[in-house]
């Protein structure tokens, strides 16, 4: 049972997916101008994808990697970072794999999904940065191979994959133990992530949803902002600055 005392600070989540960064420039998966609307997910973000076409899936990657390093964090993310100095146990559990929320100051983010600023072998695990493939891969007529041989692929969970389980504990252990959980610029639509919205809801945290369109998990928010992140979590942020709320009451206002 998840137990919430007025006397102890509040426990804040805030859970994101790839809207929270269309503001910086990069592209969502789903819906209008979505990376699905040009290129099939399965064959390109898939275990299989990659040993059929391992150049293909590569490039697009690197392509993406590109974008990512040349964006910058928005309103949105600094926001979020700023929300920290009031509720610094603050935790931001995100779906991305840009590492805008890093790059805006939050200090402490559990990516799902791992990042796309770094690559691994697929054989024998090792890491190496990105930047240090993709300056000498550009032109090459395959993608990069490691020391070992296997092959090189970006850090990011695809399809099939399991995501980083103790990453995924964490996340769900404080899902299931915050008071305030805020959903921001996802489509809920993808598990296991979508299921803390549910298990936060469930285990009596209020729910805020800020997403411009509605998802099929916004029936269990509390309250929802039905506008671009980069103006609505300046202005929530305000007011939970403005009117911290104590562990234990309501912390989303119904409208
Ligand atoms: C704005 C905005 C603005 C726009 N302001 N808002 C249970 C049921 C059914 C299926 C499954 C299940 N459990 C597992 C599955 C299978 C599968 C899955 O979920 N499939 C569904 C699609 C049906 N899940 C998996 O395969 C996961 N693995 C797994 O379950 O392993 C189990 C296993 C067990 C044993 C052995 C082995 C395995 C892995 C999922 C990995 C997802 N990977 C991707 C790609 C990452 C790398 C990359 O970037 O290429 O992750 S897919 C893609 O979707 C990416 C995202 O993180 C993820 C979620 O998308 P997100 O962030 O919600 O973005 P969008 O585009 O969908 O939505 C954007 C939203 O923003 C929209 O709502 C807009 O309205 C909004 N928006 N502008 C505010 N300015
Ligand atoms: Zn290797």
């Amino acid at each position: 049972m998840n137990e919430r005392h007025a006397d102890r600070p509040v426990r804040i989540v805030v859970f994101t997916g790839a809207g929270v960064s269309a503001e910086s420039g990069l592209a969502t998966f789903r819906g209008v101008g979505g990376l699905w609307a040009d290129f099939d997910p399965a064959t390109l973000a898939t275990p299989a994808a990659f040993a059929r076409d391992p150049k293909r899936v590569w490039d697009w990657y690197v392509s993406r990697y590109v974008g990512v390093r040349a964006s910058e964090p928005n309103a949105a993310h600094r926001a979020i970072a700023r929300l920290e100095r009031t509720f610094p146990s603050l935790l931001v559990v995100t779906q991305n794999i840009d590492r805008m929320h890093q790059r805006a100051g939050s200090s402490k983010v559990l990516e799902l999904h791992g990042n796309i600023w770094n690559a691994r072998c697929n054989a024998c695990g090792r890491e190496v940065d990105m930047a240090t493939l993709v300056d000498i891969a550009d032109s090459a007529s395959d993608s990069p191979r490691c020391g070992c041989g296997g092959r090189m692929r970006p850090s990011v969970v695809w399809f099939g994959e399991r995501l980083p389980e103790a990453v995924f504990e964490e996340a769900a252990e404080s899902a299931a133990d915050c008071d305030l959980f805020i959903a921001v610029g996802t489509s809920a639509t993808v598990y296991p992530a979508a299921g803390l919205i549910e298990l936060a809801a469930r285990s009596g945290a209020d729910v805020i949803e800020v997403n411009r369109e509605e998802t099929p998990l916004s029936h269990l928010a509390d309250r929802v902002l039905r506008e671009p992140a980069g103006e609505a979590l300046p202005r929530l942020v305000d007011e939970l600055e403005l009117d911290p709320p104590t562990a234990g009451a309501s912390l989303a206002k119904r409208e």
